[in-house]
């Protein structure tokens, strides 16, 4: 049977529960929401002075009322060790959702660590420390001191770059400004380390360095511009399932023509004709479904390429463009260099990039009608181009995404109202660090040195590379046999004489080993090959910040208290520096050690001081308390002063035709195609029968750290699924549910078949990053020149493995589609 809560009844929220401000910290968007929390012997009232909503909640409320909220909104966590009653709703007055909560984030609360309701129990409460066999529990002292002596032992006698780090760069859910300082201050100011990555790729390098290096930021606009916009020009994304609520709140009223008061107020005196929506995506996911829905199916086109195509497809819509005269010269002459060159660079026919990408002349003809031929009166249409990991861990991904930008810069849509070249964004945004100059470009191939034997002592913070990484079934290989032989070293070392165990410790690393430690809010799959873990706390559980792809800055306000001994990661990372500075003095090591000084942070928002209030443009204006007073609306940075009580900041980028160049000019980037890029990807293609595309759903969270502790997702989705075409699973003797084998000379793993109709033959799709099986196994190691991945473009075999599991039996495998009113 599905999965049901049994919630029989919740308790009214009482009118003076406390309210705290609350960005969801899951997906890009950021949505509002209240986090309301009220002591456990008390209930509100159905009079309108005894509930938070001040209604009469004894009479019906309509439909669109607010005064509501879903179980999964509702949890016990504790606050200064008391129990009480928590609620996490959406925020009607927010203006980034409306009052909307996605799948995701409308349950926060029953995600939440609470022993009074045994959720997220998966949660890590204390140090752990590998000890007589097996992880065994610490003190932060005891744990923070053996870490502190193995990186200072290593870093004096091998340097810096023996010292590999793993660290996330972004804001919501275990990162945020004061999280992404720490790490920074540390690795970056304190120590030069060179040998670091991201958490979702092998580098640390921009997943969109073309955008930049042309002048381009790439969240350039805001989400009314998707109201405002005659043309969405969206590539490699799936926003509904993705970026729920931006699409459901910014997208979808302007599909339905209810965006008019709004255009006539920003653009008045031109037409506003019904928005048209362009999708460049191999599979047609159910994004394009809703748009077909919402906007009629003569308004949208899906160009469904052959994967990896893009930057084929772009360079002729790009060329068709500048032929018809389509372009903006006017901006084109005052903000932009390098136009002319890129026209003869890039040139390609409409003919040649049919053949390539396998879409017909006419629709690519049609597609650059959409984005540029001018409305009536000669007026310019408004085209925004979102893009995201169809596009940036696609083929060739430098070059692609510059030849999106080229077609934005060409038309005149990048600082206007209604355009837009922008990123959708995954996570939120929270980066603040000192200058990584020294990492140099390309930056090192982290994971291959790793798998190559290099590296000695490993800090990961918050990433799960097992899950998520290239070329996993070869990384957990070496991992964990690197890993063992520091394990079984240190299982010999006596407990009791710290000297001695470090020096086991040092010892097999000589020997090819490799120290781990994992900071981390669970238990990950990588830990498991740690030798340290170390308990963070995550958003709600310490003040936090963060930026959506609208450069909206909020301040998420500590609601709870963090499990056990958990820390947020800013202070953790304080405290490691803390250890290494008195380590390295005891070593005699006097001016190293001094390099570790200025972690004297004894909250979070000494953490925000240090860091954004101090390096971020605008920063200096930005302090808790004006982003307190500001709400879930909060300020889009660049912030540019506080007027009133109040921040002000910047609704869009480039808005007065200066971009982020030395001479202010945008500049068009030569990007030739030069068909599959990347090391093995034609091979394998040739070699194997399906693509194994891969990305998100709608239910799951990343890498469903916290949904797997999560019966509602779990139970629909058990084993990751794969999407086939009906007829090719006939072929293979696969029935709906079965588990099969994904292989090919990369690795192998196992999914869930999902038949689906709307999947074209010998292309499939695969949830991504899922615990009980790994994409990641079969993705080989291929990257571009600046060690970009390119996840999606990869090819397997598939083999039936067993008939549906006891768990897969109830579920539903009905299309995803779903069918206009
Ligand atoms: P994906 O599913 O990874 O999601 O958001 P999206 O980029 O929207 O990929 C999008 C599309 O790329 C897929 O439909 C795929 O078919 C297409 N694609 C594959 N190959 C190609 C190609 O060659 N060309 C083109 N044009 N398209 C191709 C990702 C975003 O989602 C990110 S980065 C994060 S971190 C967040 N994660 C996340 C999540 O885990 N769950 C949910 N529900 N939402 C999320 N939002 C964010
Ligand atoms: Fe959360 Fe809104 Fe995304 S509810 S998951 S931020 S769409």
């Amino acid at each position: 049977m599905a999965f049901k809560r049994h919630i029989d009844r919740l308790p009214i929220i009482p009118a003076d529960a406390k309210q705290h401000n609350v960005t969801c910290h899951f997906c890009i968007v950021g949505c509002g929401y209240h986090a309301y929390t009220w002591p456990m012997n008390k209930q509100g009232g159905t009079a309108p002075d005894k509930n938070v909503f001040g209604v009469d909640l004894a009479q019906q409320q309509e439909a669109e009322t607010d005064a509501w909220y879903s179980p999964s909104m509702y949890n016990v966590v504790k606050q200064q060790g008391q129990d009480v009653h928590i609620v996490i709703k959406p925020d009607k007055e927010c203006v980034v959702n409306s009052g909307l909560g996605s799948v995701r984030g409308a349950r926060m609360a029953e995600m939440s660590f609470s022993e009074a309701r045994n959720t997220q129990q998966q949660r890590l409460t204390d140090p752990l420390v590998w000890r007589y066999g097996q992880m065994q529990p610490t003190s932060w002292e005891d744990a923070l001191d053996l870490v502190a002596r193995v990186t200072a032992t290593i870093i004096k006698e091998k340097g810096e770059d023996a010292l590999y780090v793993s660290a996330y760069d972004h804001g919501g859910a275990g990162g945020g400004y004061e999280n992404t300082w720490g790490t920074g201050k540390l690795y970056f100011e304190a120590m030069k380390v060179k040998n670091i990555r991201i958490h979702n790729r092998p580098a640390y390098n921009s997943e969109v360095h073309a955008t930049r290096d042309m002048g381009v930021g790439e969240l350039n606009n805001c989400y009314e511009d998707a109201e405002l916009a005659d043309t969405i020009f969206c590539v490699g994304a799936n926003p509904l399932e993705t970026q729920t609520n931006y699409f459901l709140n910014h997208w979808v009223p302007n599909m339905r023509g209810g965006t008019a008061d709004k255009k006539n107020a920003e653009l008045p005196g031109e037409e506003h004709p019904q928005v048209r929506m362009v999708f460049v995506d191999p599979r047609r996911t159910v994004t394009i479904n809703a748009c077909e829905a919402e906007a009629g199916k003569e308004n949208v086109l899906h160009l469904a390429i052959n994967s990896g195509t893009d930057l084929a497809l772009f360079n002729a819509i790009f060329s068709h463009i500048a032929e018809k005269g389509w372009t903006d010269k006017a901006f084109i002459d005052a903000s932009t260099s390098g136009f002319d060159d890129a026209v003869k660079a890039n040139k390609t026919s409409l003919e040649d990039a049919s053949k390539i990408c396998g879409v017909s002349v006419a629709d690519i003809e049609k597609a650059a009608a959409w984005i540029a031929e001018p409305k009536a009166e000669g007026k310019r249409r408004r085209t925004m181009l979102p893009y995201e990991k169809g596009l940036i861990w696609g083929n060739d991904n430098y070059r692609t995404n510059a030849a999106l930008v080229n077609i934005a810069l060409a038309t005149g849509n990048i600082g206007r109202p209604g355009g837009g070249c922008v990123r959708l964004g995954g996570h939120q945004e929270g980066y603040a660090r000192p200058s990584d100059a020294h990492v140099g470009k390309p930056a090192a191939y982290v994971d291959q040195l790793l798998i190559s034997g290099k590296g000695a002592v490993h800090h990961i913070w918050g990433c799960d590379h097992y899950k998520t990484t290239l070329n996993a079934h070869e990384f957990k290989k070496v991992y964990k046999k690197r890993t063992d032989i520091v394990k079984d070293a240190m299982s010999n070392a006596p407990y009791g004489d710290r000297d001695a165990m470090v020096k086991a410790i040092v010892e097999a690393i000589n020997q090819g080993g490799l120290f781990a430690v994992n900071v981390d809010i669970i238990p990950t799959k990588i830990g498991q090959a740690c030798h340290v873990i170390l308990p963070a706390a995550t958003s709600g559980e310490a003040n936090l910040t963060s930026m959506n792809g609208e450069r909206r800055l909020r301040l998420t306000e500590r609601y709870m208290d963090p499990p056990g001994q958990s820390m947020p990661d800013s202070l953790i990372a304080a405290r490691l520096a803390n250890n290494i500075e008195r380590v390295l003095r005891d070593m005699g090591d006097a001016a190293y050690a001094d390099k570790f000084k200025g972690f004297d942070w004894k909250t979070e928002e000494d953490a925000f001081m240090d860091g954004y209030h101090k390096v971020a443009g605008g920063g200096e204006f930005v302090t808790y308390e004006r982003l307190r007073a500001m709400g879930n609306n909060g300020v889009q940075e660049p912030a540019t002063g506080f007027e009133n009580g109040k921040l002000v900041g910047t609704k869009r980028l480039y808005e007065d035709g200066k971009f982020s160049t030395k001479e202010g000019k945008a500049t068009f980037m030569a990007s030739e195609w030069r068909g599959l890029q990347a090391k093995g990807k034609q091979e394998q293609k040739d070699k194997h029968k399906y693509l194994i595309n891969n990305g998100r759903a709608n239910h799951v969270w990343q890498s469903a750290y916290l949904d797997q502790e999560n019966d509602f997702v779990m139970d629909r989705w058990p084993y990751p699924f794969i999407e086939m075409n009906p007829q090719d699973m006939t072929d293979a003797g696969i029935k709906q549910g079965d588990l099969v084998e994904v292989y090919n000379d990369a690795g192998a793993t196992q999914a869930m078949a999902y038949p689906t109709p709307t999947a074209r033959r010998g292309e499939t799709f695969m949830l991504f990053g899922y615990p009980t099986g790994v994409q990641g196994n079969v993705v080989n190691a291929g990257t571009n020149e600046l060690i970009l991945p390119n996840y999606k473009q990869t090819w397997g075999d598939i083999r039936k493995i067993s008939d549906a599991p006891r768990n897969v039996e109830h579920l539903s495998f009905k299309p995803k589609e779903y069918k206009s009113a």
